[in-house]
């Protein structure tokens, strides 16, 4: 993995939520990062997050579904990957991907984590976590290294169940569910024995089949919750405009498309993602599955069975508020933060948000040279090498400009014929979502950007 020199910037210790923890090398938590653990925009009144957790919540009721809204983000490293069985060698885990504290110590990178503590003791056979999770990784209008998460599970007790049978109650449970008219494309079995295995060891078909089929429903019904909501906002913001219900679209009046894909996950199997179609294109909202059984096990629980789920509450508030760019979440404009006044306590006044005025982009390029083993080349697409990540560049973008920057770009890439070194070239787009940068301001940003690359990264700039 790369290892940018952060370590030598690193404080030797950090305090989290009024808790102090000792930082070892593997440190690599920006301050704008660790400024935003103390946020928590699931719980603030009115917010489109919190609001779309309430709506979510309020498809999984209680005494059912117990919700835990203030779990802390610090977790194990075990915790976070071991529990769920990622093995040791997985991706997700690296520096490059992964916000540390140290080695043994790091930033949820989702709430996954939380799973097996809750089979433990989540004595109602459901719980519903809504948290802050932290991801490095690729600045655009759709990405942000913090965002937050729900996660949802229902388990059975094989042990407590009437007569024993296990799939005979979930049905029963499914049967209580209401049911809805979107258009649902599930064209996979429920399981697959290569792509999607049952665990074989654990349930029988029937009870895979019964336990995933409560899962979709469950899972159907929350969207089509959160779309009706959608639908019902920009209808009233239409009428309040004047215009006559023979104005609507005819997008508007189209049902709502869903569909199952087959997916991977260490901890469930077998698992899918369920998509949305929303305008023109298919967009992933959640990944679930029905639990592995190491995890209840590992709870002190083997004769549980179910299904859990964990779903982007930004990617959800995106569509259902119409907000067209990630960093609004964070922002403390009055004229965002107003839009949603009194919509949390009454979800009839959930209106589409009207963008104010857009402000002028301004882009600039910077190039360099990679220094040692990647200079070399061997690597993909600028992405990484040996000493070089494209989540580091990310980052000190992020630190120097902060909210100012819209996205960056890899834009050309060259291997010099004679000495074989590899330049990267970036396209860095400035662009305030509240205010017109200036021309010495957006300067001064890239300046310190391009001065930033070269002293925590050691690239050459050409
Ligand atoms: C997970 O995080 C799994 N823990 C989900 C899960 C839970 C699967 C329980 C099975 C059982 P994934 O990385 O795909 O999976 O993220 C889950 C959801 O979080 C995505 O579907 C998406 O809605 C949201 N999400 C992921 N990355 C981002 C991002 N960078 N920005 C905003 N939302 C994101
Ligand atoms: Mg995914």
């Amino acid at each position: 993995a790369a290892s940018p020199p952060a370590a030598t910037r690193a404080p030797k210790t950090v305090e989290i939520n009024g808790k102090t923890y000792a930082t070892d090398p593997w440190f690599n938590i920006s301050p704008t990062v660790l400024s935003l653990t103390s946020r928590k925009l699931h719980l603030q009144k009115d917010h489109p997050v919190a609001i779309t957790r309430k709506i979510i919540e309020s498809v999984f009721p209680g005494p059912t579904y117990q919700y835990y809204n203030e779990i802390d983000p610090v977790v194990s490293t075990h915790e976070n990957f071991d529990s769920l069985g990622f093995p040791p060698d997985h991706p997700g885990r690296a520096r490059s991907d992964t916000y540390y504290i140290n080695k043994d110590t790091l930033l949820r990178t989702h709430t996954s984590a939380h799973e097996v503590e809750l089979f433990r003791t989540a004595q109602s056979g459901g719980f519903l976590i809504s948290a802050d999770v932290y991801r490095r990784d690729e600045v655009d209008r759709s990405h942000y290294p913090v965002f937050h998460q729900m996660e949802g599970a229902r388990f059975w007790d094989r042990n407590k169940v009437p007569n024993g049978d296990l799939a005979a109650a979930v049905r029963e449970d499914l049967a209580r569910l209401p049911t809805h008219n979107m258009q649902v494309e599930d064209p996979n079995p429920p399981f697959h024995p290569d792509r999607n295995p049952l665990q074989a060891e654990h349930h029988t078909a029937e009870e895979a089949s019964a336990v995933a089929a409560h899962l979709k429903r469950s899972l159907e019904l929350m969207v089509n919750e959160i779309f009706s909501r959608a639908k019902a906002a920009a209808a009233a913001a239409k009428a309040q405009q004047g215009q006559t219900p023979a104005a609507e679209s005819e997008a508007d009046s189209e049902p709502l498309r869903v569909r199952w894909v087959e997916a991977y996950f260490p901890f469930t199997s077998p698992s899918w993602e369920l998509e949305v179609f929303h305008e023109g294109a298919w967009l992933e909202v959640l990944g679930c599955g029905v639990s592995k059984q190491a995890l209840h096990a590992q709870a002190g629980a083997p004769s549980q069975v179910g299904w859990a789920f964990g779903i982007g509450l930004e990617r959800v508030a995106m569509l259902l508020f119409r907000i067209p760019d990630i960093r609004l979440f964070w922002s403390r404009d009055e004229r965002f933060l107003g839009q949603f006044r009194g919509a949390g306590d009454d979800w009839s006044r959930i209106r589409p948000f009207v963008p104010f005025s857009k402000h002028p982009p301004c882009w600039k390029d910077v190039s360099f040279w990679l220094r040692g083993a990647s200079a070399a080349g061997g690597n993909v697409k600028g992405v990484a090498g040996a000493d070089w990540h494209v989540n580091d560049l990310m980052e000190v973008v992020r630190d120097v400009a902060g909210d100012s920057v819209e996205d960056v770009r890899l834009v050309d890439e060259f291997t010099h014929p004679a000495t074989g070194r590899r330049s990267l070239c970036y396209r860095i787009n400035y662009r305030s979502l509240e205010r017109t940068l200036t021309n010495a301001e957006t300067n001064a940003m890239h300046e310190r950007v391009v001065r930033e690359l070269a002293e925590r990264l050691g690239v050459e700039i050409r």
